[in-house]
């Protein structure tokens, strides 16, 4: 059972964007920019190729829905779309997701070295602060309206 599977099931909490029959969407634990998400199917899998394709065109679907809703509710200006595809593409997690980075204009510096933090510390566990939480919760009720007037 992947950490995602026990966050689906409620047995870990996330801060949750969206929830369907066939994926979750939900903040990153540690994000490289304000509002990272991670989109999640309900299927656990490893690769975007297991997945059947209106499984994956759905996944893109939300991806595409959150970035314009982070750039509605946040202000972010551009996005990654970003996906780990398996352990040797660096995924840290073993079931597929897609990655929603908002990019902000003028981040450059402050977004490549969030990457590079995030990248060297994603096997150390984490327990974000209350006031992280706290911080993860109001983004997600944000996007999360953003998506519902789209
Ligand atoms: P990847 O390296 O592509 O497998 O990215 C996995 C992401 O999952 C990474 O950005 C951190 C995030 N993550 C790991 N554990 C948790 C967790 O318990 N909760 C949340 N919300 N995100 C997590």
């Amino acid at each position: 059972m992947s950490i995602f599977d026990k966050i689906i099931s409620g047995k870990l909490p996330a801060s949750f964007i969206w929830q369907d029959d066939i994926c979750v969407a939900f903040m990153d634990i540690s994000p490289t920019s304000p509002g990272h998400a991670l989109v999640v199917p309900r299927q656990s899998v490893v690769t975007l190729a297991e997945l059947d394709k209106p499984t994956r065109n759905h996944l893109w679907d939300i991806a595409n829905r959150i970035a314009v809703a982070q750039q509605q509710a946040l202000g972010s200006k551009a996005q990654h779309f970003w996906v780990n595809d398996g352990r040797a593409a660096g995924q840290s997690v073993p079931h597929v997701h897609i990655h929603v980075m908002p990019r902000y204009g003028r981040d450059q510096f402050k977004t490549l070295s969030r990457v590079t933090w995030h990248l060297l510390t994603l096997p150390i566990p984490k327990a974000p602060s209350a006031k992280q939480r706290a911080r993860l919760e109001q983004q997600a009720q944000a996007i999360a309206a953003a998506m519902q007037d789209e």
